[in-house]
């Protein structure tokens, strides 16, 4: 390794040991807005665990909603359904991923946002605390995330 590289990782070490030391990361934070006026929206992320304790998701706030609950979509008997849960675990190194189709945040009373605005989200984790989040919103029926390829030319 030469004196160059040393100081080059040591100065990445000095920079990336904040975000490692916060434990818990969200990711691709975004909110689907209700195709009808009045009906929840849905909050989807990714959280990652890089921290050394297994933690939990306990609940989501979001500004200028009443409220918020987790779900979790599944089939039961060939029919969808969305269940209602108390925490969503999420173990050291591991990643649980809120989808379409999955895990969500419903969000009950949501107003005044346009697609292309920035909805924030506060997560409440047990171990790590709260962190704030900007989820954009995207319009009823839009493509979402990585899946979205209207866009490219
Ligand atoms: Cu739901």
């Amino acid at each position: 390794m030469t004196l160059r590289t040393l100081l080059l990782s040591v100065l990445m070490t000095a920079i990336t040991s904040p975000l490692w030391a916060m434990g818990v990361m969200v990711h691709d934070a975004r909110v689907q807005l209700s195709p009808i006026e009045g009906r929840p929206a849905a909050a989807y992320f990714m959280l990652m665990n890089h921290g050394k304790q297994a933690d939990k998701l306990l609940s989501v706030d979001v500004d200028g909603a009443d409220r918020a609950e987790l779900h979790e979509s599944g089939a039961k008997d060939g029919v969808m359904k969305m269940q209602k849960m108390e925490s969503v675990a999420i173990g050291v190194d591991e990643g649980v991923s809120f989808a379409p189709g999955g895990k969500h945040v419903m969000i009950f009373g949501l107003k005044g946002i346009k697609p292309g605005e920035v909805v924030t989200l506060t997560l409440h984790f047990e171990k790590h605390g709260d962190m704030v989040v900007d989820a954009l919103a995207a319009a009823p029926g839009a493509e979402m995330g990585k899946m979205g390829g209207h866009n490219h030319h």
